[in-house]
């Protein structure tokens, strides 16, 4: 469903949902997680925009002395680490308890899996729920302290396992049983491809909020505006389209000596006006998935984390970064893979917070650089 440009500001999310469940019932529950991921977005957003005055940047610590019991109690602090072994931001922890919350009080969810938790969150309350929920709750938070931009990446799945768990009987050792009594993983429905997804979306921190999703199927992918005079979100982007084609790369070109020669081969022929264009593309890289992610949703282009000799499968995590945001992109008309050729949408993850290498944007851009790809091979 799309809307008149003249209508859009008298729109805000809630009315959009709203609108969607009175035309499409199977909607109701996606409308209550919706609101609630877009209730903790404007929370988060709040803590980002004042995190300077309310001394909420730098890292979270873990008060060393203390715990050695050392006698003055006075110890050196140290930054606490994430299970991807990265410092923790303050605003890392505070962001991933407020999306953790708002999605644990909807009811509506059995299991939730961050970036911030070492394992997967089960909601005995809610373990049948249809629904379980993925999110990475302020990526890029090392740019905080800058004032750069930041996000929060979502996602939704259909808990595929409900009706097999009403078969299975749960055990006391949290795990559940089948018929044949083997264990389970009680976690199996977050590790699917992310062509399973029933939602993804982003909430943008910077210059404006900005929350931008679909819901698959034949739903456009949709971008609201928090206004703060009202404190709502707003509909500002009622339908957006990935251009065919962009003039824009966006990776990070310090890691260009560890590529594969191909990569280097590709970024180097656009770079110069060789490729397919002819065009000169030029460089933008916030550092930022979401920012950089919605820039070549808007602009166009190839946004790329390619991994590299030291760092075979990339930076970042399909489950809750790359998925989400391939599945968003290809919603838009855009295209992704991952750099063997292959799709990102199709790799069954197998564990939580495993990496993937993912290039996204223009479904043309794409479609080149996949011309250069060669299957991964070992340097
Ligand atoms: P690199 C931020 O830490 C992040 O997870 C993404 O937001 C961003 O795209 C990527 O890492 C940056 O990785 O290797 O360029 O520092």
């Amino acid at each position: 469903p799309t809307v008149a440009q003249g209508q859009l500001s008298t729109i805000t999310l809630q009315r959009y949902l709203s609108s969607l469940v009175s035309s499409d019932e199977s909607l109701r529950e996606m409308e209550g997680l919706m609101l609630s991921i877009a209730m903790a977005c404007k929370t988060i957003s709040t803590l980002v925009n004042r995190a300077g005055i309310n001394q909420l940047t730098g890292l979270e610590t873990d008060v060393m002395g203390t715990r050695s019991g050392s006698q003055s109690g006075k110890g050196k602090n140290k930054a606490k680490k994430n299970i991807q072994g990265e410092d923790q931001k303050k605003l890392d922890v505070l962001s991933n308890g407020v999306l953790k919350n708002a999605l644990k009080f909807t009811g509506k969810l059995g299991l939730l899996a961050s970036e911030e938790e070492d394992e997967a969150l089960l909601i005995e309350s809610a373990l049948d729920s249809r629904y379980v929920a993925v999110f990475d709750p302020l990526d890029g938070s090392s740019n905080i302290d800058a004032s750069i931009c930041t996000g929060t990446i979502f996602g939704v799945l259909e808990d595929d396992t409900v009706e097999l768990k009403n078969e299975y009987k749960r055990n006391n050792d949290d795990c559940v049983r089948n018929a044949d009594a083997e264990c389970v993983s009680s976690t199996e429905a977050l590790l699917q491809p992310g062509s399973q997804l029933a939602a993804s979306g982003y909430c943008m921190y910077s210059s404006s909020t900005i929350l931008v999703f679909t819901l698959g199927g034949s739903h456009p992918v949709i971008g609201f505006t928090l206004d703060p005079q009202l404190g709502e979100f707003v509909l500002t982007h009622p339908n957006m389209r990935v251009p065919k084609r962009g003039t824009y790369y966006s990776v990070n070109e310090g890691n260009s000596w560890l590529w594969d020669a191909s990569i280097r081969h590709y970024i180097d022929k656009i770079k110069r006006g060789e490729g397919e264009t002819k065009k000169r593309y030029s460089s933008r890289y916030v550092g930022s998935m979401v920012g950089d992610v919605h820039r070549t949703l808007l602009y166009g282009g190839i946004f790329g984390n390619p991994g590299d000799v030291k760092h075979r499968n990339g930076k970042l995590r399909l489950v809750y970064e790359c998925s989400p945001m391939s599945f968003l992109v290809e919603q838009a008309g855009g295209g992704s893979c991952t750099s063997d050729g292959g799709s990102v949408l199709e790799v069954v993850p197998e564990s939580v917070h495993q990496r993937s290498t993912c290039w996204l944007g223009s479904i043309e851009d794409v479609q080149e650089l996949k011309s250069y790809l060669t299957p991964e091979e070992t340097n």
